[in-house]
């Protein structure tokens, strides 16, 4: 498997917790480089466009609402076979699920404010970044 990219958001029950430097302590350890990186505030609709595909789902107004709660980090890591990696080191959705030593399993709250984002396949991940960061500000 070659070198990739994902896309990654702290998440803001994590960012209110001040988890951003252990998340990203988890990333590293893993092997994922921290290519790109920003805080941020989204609006309800901004987090609406992101979560586009769930929007049927019963629980999309509840998520669009979470994440324009407060800030989230956005981020762009990369490393061998990184989609799969970033998945792995995040857990399950549903923190009663995840692994030990996972990021949810440590610190998510619950299936809903469950701490982090990653991109599931390399076209959404393409989508995602772009979503979120030009060329330039991706310094590999
Ligand atoms: P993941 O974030 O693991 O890729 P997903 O894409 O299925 O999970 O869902 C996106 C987010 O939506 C998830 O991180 C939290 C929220 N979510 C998913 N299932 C939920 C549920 N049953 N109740 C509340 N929120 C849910
Ligand atoms: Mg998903």
């Amino acid at each position: 498997m070659a070198v990739q990219r994902t896309f990654s958001i702290i998440k803001p029950d994590a960012t209110n917790r001040n988890l951003t430097g252990a998340i990203n302590a988890k990333f590293e350890e893993a092997g994922l480089r921290i290519v790109a990186q920003k805080r941020i505030h989204l609006t309800k609709a901004q987090a609406g466009v992101f979560y586009a595909v769930h929007a049927e789902r019963p629980f999309y107004d509840e998520l669009c609402e979470f994440m324009a709660s407060a800030p989230i980090v956005v981020q762009v890591l990369e490393g061998e076979d990184a989609i799969a990696k970033n998945r792995e080191v995040m857990g399950a959705t549903n923190p009663a699920e995840a692994a030990e030593g996972t990021i949810r399993k440590e610190f998510a709250l619950s299936i809903g404010e469950n701490s982090v984002h990653g991109s599931d396949a390399p076209e959404t991940a393409a989508v995602e970044i772009a979503y979120f960061f030009s060329g330039l500000e991706i310094v590999g």
